[in-house]
Formats: C-alpha cells, sequence, structure tokens
C-alpha cells in the first residue's frame, strides 16, 4: 500500500445534465475499514485547524462542498500540500502526519476514519511530535 499521502480520485458517474454520484467502498477505493465518520463546517476562513498528529489513524478525506487546503508534514520534516477543490478528489492521509487546515467559508470536510474517536491517538504538541524523527 502506498503509505505517504496521496489523492484517491473517485469515479464520477452521472452526465452534467443530471448531476454526479461518487461511492467511497472499503473493497475497493478505502484502504482501511473505516469505523468512524465525522464532517466539519462552517468554519471561518481565518480559522487553522489541525495542529496535531495522529498516532495510529488512517483518513480519507474529502472537501464534499468548497475547498480546503491541507498542509501535512511528517517527523522527517518533509511537506506534502494538497488542495481539496472537487467533490471527487478525496485525500488519504497515513498515520504519523502533523495536518494544518485552511478552509473557504462554505466548505465541508469529510473524513472517513480507520478508528473510533480517541483522545490518546493524537499528538498535540508540536515538540512531542518532531522528537519521533528517526
Ligand atoms: C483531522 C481533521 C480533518 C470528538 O469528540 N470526536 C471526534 O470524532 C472528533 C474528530 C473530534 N471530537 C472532538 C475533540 C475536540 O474537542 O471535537 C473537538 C475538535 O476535534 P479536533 O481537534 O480533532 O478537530 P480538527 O478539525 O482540528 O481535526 C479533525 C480530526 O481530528 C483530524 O484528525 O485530520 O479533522
Amino acid at each position: 500500500m502506498n503509505q505517504e499521502p496521496h489523492i484517491i480520485t473517485f469515479k464520477e458517474i452521472g452526465t452534467p445534465n443530471l448531476g454526479y454520484i461518487s461511492v467511497a467502498e472499503v473493497a475497493d477505493n478505502i484502504p482501511f475499514d473505516i469505523k468512524r465518520v465525522y464532517w466539519t463546517y462552517f468554519t471561518p476562513n481565518h480559522v487553522e485547524r489541525g495542529n496535531h498528529a495522529h498516532i495510529d489513524l488512517q483518513q480519507v478525506i474529502l472537501s464534499v462542498a468548497g475547498i480546503i487546503h491541507f498542509e501535512l508534514e511528517n517527523a522527517n520534516g518533509e511537506t506534502f500540500n494538497f488542495v481539496l477543490d472537487q467533490p471527487n478528489k478525496g485525500l488519504f492521509v497515513p498515520p504519523g502526519y502533523w495536518r494544518k487546515m485552511r478552509f473557504s467559508h462554505n466548505a465541508v470536510l469529510l473524513c472517513m476514519a480507520s478508528l473510533p474517536y480517541d483522545e490518546k491517538d493524537y499528538i498535540r504538541s508540536y515538540e512531542a511530535f518532531k522528537a519521533l524523527k528517526k
């Protein structure tokens, strides 16, 4: 499995006249069993969310509306930038990436996650995160 952050492009089923449907399915295009789905919305565009990493969590993250800018960094200092601006583009985020997100005012972020919510899976100190460097 590709364990670097990368974009998953979901098939668009439909036509411009009728609109579209895209499908996330574990056996097909999601590389883990989905244990949790959550969404964020109404984030003012001056607010930066994130500023944490996860120890074990894998995620596929979509912008179902609006535009979301993602900055990811691993403990070795490699950075990856993504713009989620189409509802058929998902971002796979492996464990161990510090993330920062900015949102357009109308953005709705949908996250499919491999684990239930557990605050113990979070690293919320950037210094502690950087100390994981190999
Ligand atoms: C990520 C981005 C895209 C819960 O009670 N249950 C949950 O499942 C989640 C995700 C959060 N919370 C509580 C914990 C905090 O008190 O909601 C509050 C905000 O959560 P968090 O700091 O995780 O919010 P974001 O938007 O900075 O980050 C979340 C995800 O945690 C994160 O993994 O990648 O969305």
